[in-house]
Order: structure tokens, then C-alpha cells, then sequence
């Protein structure tokens, strides 16, 4: 067979992914599953240094996923400047304060007491790394605008890419997502068509930090089969 074939004057190249046998996918379905199964949402983080080349590999993991005609709507900011981090950390803090106090319903904030958060983000300096996604609501190249499409469904998905190489690799994050968040943009000077998506704290988790007993929805309570 031919190595690559050209269909509607576009080239289409032989797909080199491996066909494992049915024990290895198997086998492979479980590991990964127990894998994710012990990712737990971190808030407390070491200071400790992660080699850069770390957060290059996982943002490079999450710039793989599917996007809607393959636009991949999405810009990844890496922050790793404590001058940065604090503008961030107080930038967030205020919004959180007053959401706290007054943004967020009684319910809501009720429905938060099992995982304990409240206004004060110290993950934002702590923490080596940050990362902000950006979703990009459409693109451009050579000051033509590009068109994109399902850019939130796009970058969702990116982000959980983003989330499982996090933990894959051996280091933690919390999807923070302060409310508003267009504070980001202007810190990190992001271009108008760019609108901040999630904030991820990244490093090792702190030693000895605790995490909510709070446990995982059963597979019959997530599964209908037909
Ligand atoms: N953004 C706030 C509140 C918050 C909201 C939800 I929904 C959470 O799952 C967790 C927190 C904060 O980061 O504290």
C-alpha cells in the first residue's frame, strides 16, 4: 500500500498507530483508568522547582487534542515570573473576595463546604508554574481573520489533555477558575480575540496537604447502555 494518497487535491498520509491485541487493550484500559482514578484536585503546593522542559512536554500533550476543523483555538501561557504570579494572585483575590461575599448564592457556596476553598489563593504564588488557557474565538494569520468552530468544546477538551498530563507526569494542579477572569488578559496582554478559559497552579503537590474524602460517581451511575 501506498504511503500517502491524495483525496479533493489533499494529501492523506498511511495512520502508523499501533493495533494491539485485545489482552494489551485490556490491559492497558485498566492501568490508565486506575492512573486518572488516583488524580485528586491539589490546593496546597511545594515551591520546589520543575524543570521547564516538564511544562513544555505536558502543553505539547494537551496542543494534541481533536479540535473542531482542526483549528486548535486554543493559546497556552506559561507564567513562572513571582513578580507575574502575584499580580495574578491579587488580581484573583480581589474578584474572589467579592464573589465570596456577594457574587456567589447561598447554595453554592454551601454546596463548596466539603472541599473547603475559600477567597485566599496562595497556590498562585506557591506553585512554580501557571498556566492560563486561552480560547482563541477565531484566529489569525497574516491579519486575515480565521474562522474557528466549537472553540469551548475545542478547548475543553484540550484541557483535560492538559489536566491528565499533569498527573501523569507526577506533578498536581486545581482547575481554578476565578470569576470574572478577564484580569488575565490584561496582565498577560493577551490580544482581544483571545478570552482566558482556566487557570491551572502546576507543581508538586505539598507534603503531607490533605484532600476532601469525597469519592467518584459509580459506573452505573454514569452509564447508560443501549
Ligand atoms: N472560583 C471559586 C469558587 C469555586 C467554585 C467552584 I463551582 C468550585 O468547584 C471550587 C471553587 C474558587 O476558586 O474558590
Amino acid at each position: 500500500m501506498a504511503e500517502q494518497k491524495t483525496i479533493n487535491g489533499h494529501v492523506h498520509i498511511k495512520y502508523k498507530g499501533e493495533r494491539c491485541p485485545v489482552e494489551v487493550v485490556k490491559k492497558r484500559s485498566k492501568e490508565f483508568y486506575e492512573l486518572m482514578n488516583s488524580r485528586r484536585t491539589i490546593r496546597e503546593f511545594e515551591k520546589t522547582p520543575v524543570p521547564r522542559e516538564v511544562l513544555e512536554n505536558i502543553i505539547k500533550t494537551a496542543g494534541t487534542a481533536p479540535s473542531g476543523a482542526n483549528k486548535q483555538p486554543w493559546t497556552f501561557c506559561l507564567i513562572s515570573d513571582p513578580e507575574i504570579k502575584k499580580e495574578i494572585r491579587v488580581a484573583a483575590e480581589e474578584e474572589e473576595k467579592i464573589s465570596y461575599s456577594s457574587r456567589m448564592s447561598e447554595s453554592w457556596k454551601n454546596d463548596l463546604k466539603p472541599l473547603d476553598t475559600n477567597w485566599e489563593k496562595p497556590f498562585l504564588e506557591d506553585a512554580p508554574y501557571l498556566i492560563v488557557v486561552f480560547r482563541q474565538s477565531y484566529g489569525k494569520e497574516h491579519g486575515e481573520k480565521i474562522q474557528h468552530y466549537y472553540v469551548n468544546e475545542s478547548v475543553g477538551i484540550a484541557s483535560g489533555f492538559l489536566i491528565a498530563a499533569i498527573h501523569q507526569a507526577g506533578l498536581a494542579t486545581v482547575t481554578h477558575t476565578p470569576s470574572p477572569m478577564n484580569f488575565l488578559g490584561k496582565i498577560l496582554n493577551r490580544p482581544n480575540h483571545e478570552k482566558a478559559f482556566l487557570l491551572l497552579p502546576v507543581g508538586y503537590a505539598k507534603e503531607g496537604t490533605y484532600v476532601p474524602d469525597i469519592h467518584r460517581k459509580e459506573i452505573d451511575q454514569i452509564l447508560e447502555s443501549y
